[in-house]
């Protein structure tokens, strides 16, 4: 059995996405943590690299959101949203609609991100459906892509081992992924090539026939695959040939959405508007989980026919639009608004960028990538070790005070928006000492 100091076993909980028998061995514990920083059962500081897990934007420890959620769930601490209602909902949607991408306004909440991402592929299907367009049942993703651990988000996206042991949704086909070492290293930015890698939904249209396609869902940037910008003109592209072919087109913007890139959302960065956009993560600054569906007002309107006592999407979750959920998004949205977060990592972005592009000369390096406040370091994967050296990076900055997530042998690193140039640097300055101290 595996104890930790206060005679707390590790036994029972069974631990997400984690080697758990590692993990226990040696366990990584967080007793609290405040604007930039974590700290340990020691109470040693830690940087926060990630955000957590790419959810708490506004830094942590906000006391408004603490506030607003210990007061929403004394005054109504819960309330059905399936034919009853509580006003915060309403607001809490009404005002996401006011910073959502132009006509995005018509709002869905889910508990997480895998919660939205099936939410979405549910409307694309009911809404082709309604539109009489019901051979419309194929769903596209694209490989590397990530949408969570739900049945529709492991099958739409493209990752083997989140699927090996489980299986996949049928009907589902997938466009290449748009990661090319070659040609775009080292680029800052955008990469330069790739664009064309677009065209596969085309081909996919040409195999299967449009006629079956109800929609294309992909993240604007890849994030847990290992942060993999769009290629320049890509999500255009692939917006036109979803267009011209009645697809819909999905952005995932869990880790996208909420100021990342240095705009609320990544379809104001890139300039492409999606039929459905799917959040979670910063909606709430990772206080409560919750996730919410931005979708064009059409769609909505397409499903709202019938009698109107009669049930327009059949679809939802117990705890979708509570009330304390609602308080912390409220409070989210106020910090993000009065602190001007949703656009703060355009200030910061070339100093991050540079800082992270740095690190192209330490040893195992092998690529870098850099967009908004997001970075991700790829690493040369040590002989018949893949993804050791990203892990033993993990280990070794938790262990310095820092941070950072790994993913296969790549870094990513995805801070506050918050952050600030001192903190980039002790960043930076780690990673390199770590590469360096690395067989
Ligand atoms: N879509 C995207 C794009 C995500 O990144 C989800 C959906 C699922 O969200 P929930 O709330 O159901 O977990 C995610 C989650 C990592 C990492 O290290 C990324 C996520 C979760 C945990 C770790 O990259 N993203």
């Amino acid at each position: 059995m595996n104890k930790i100091s206060n005679g707390v076993s590790l036994d029972n909980f069974w631990m997400p996405f984690t080697a758990n028998r590692q993990f226990k061995a040696a366990p990584r514990l967080l007793a609290d943590a405040s604007g930039m920083y974590y700290r340990d059962e020691a109470g040693r500081q830690i940087l926060d690299g990630t955000s957590g897990l790419w959810c708490v934007n506004a830094g942590h420890g906000r006391q408004e959101i603490a506030a607003a959620v210990a007061e929403q769930l004394s005054i109504l601490d819960y309330a059905p949203s399936f034919q009853m209602g509580h006003p915060l909902a309403f607001r809490f949607a009404e005002e996401l609609a006011r910073i959502a991408p132009s006509g995005l306004d018509r709002i869905f909440f889910t508990n997480s991100g895998s919660e939205s991402a099936d939410t979405a592929l549910k409307i694309a299907l009911a809404y082709q459906r309604a539109i009489g367009q019901g051979t419309r049942t194929r769903l596209i993703g694209r490989e590397r892509g990530y949408h969570g651990s739900g049945f529709g988000g492991i099958s739409v996206g493209g990752i083997v081992n989140n699927r090996r042991a489980f299986g996949s949704l049928h009907g589902v086909d997938h466009i290449r992924h748009t990661h090319d070492l070659e040609r775009n290293n080292f680029c800052p930015g955008l990469p330069e090539h790739g664009a064309e890698l677009a065209d596969d939904l085309q081909r996919l249209v040409d195999l299967h026939g449009a006629e079956t396609i109800a929609a294309v869902m992909v993240e604007p940037v890849a994030g847990s695959a290992g942060v993999l910008p769009p290629p320049k003109g890509y999500l255009e592209r692939l917006r036109e040939i979803a267009t011209r072919n009645g697809i819909l087109l999905i952005f995932d913007e869990v880790i996208t959405g909420f100021g990342r890139l240095g705009a609320p959302f990544a379809a104001e960065y890139f300039g492409v508007v999606p039929d459905i956009m799917t959040t979670a993560k910063g909606l709430t600054n990772g206080c409560f989980p919750m996730g919410a569906v931005f979708t064009k007002r059409e769609l909505h309107d397409a499903l709202m026919t019938g009698p109107d006592n009669a049930m327009e999407l059949f679809h939802g979750y117990t705890y979708s639009g509570h009330p304390a959920g609602c308080a912390a998004g409220l409070a989210t949205l106020d910090i993000y608004a009065r602190e001007g977060l949703l656009t703060r990592g355009a200030k910061i972005a070339d100093y991050w960028r540079d800082g992270i592009m740095s690190l192209r000369d330490a040893p195992h390096v092998i690529d870098i990538r850099a967009l908004g406040l997001v970075g991700g370091i790829e690493l040369e994967s040590r002989p018949n070790a893949y993804s050791a050296r990203a892990y033993e990076t993990l280990v070794q900055a938790f262990e310095k005070g820092l941070m950072v997530r790994a993913t296969g042998d790549i870094i990513a690193l995805s801070p506050p928006l918050i952050v600030d140039k001192m903190q980039i640097d002790i960043m930076v300055s780690m990673l390199h000492e770590i590469f360096g101290s690395l067989a």
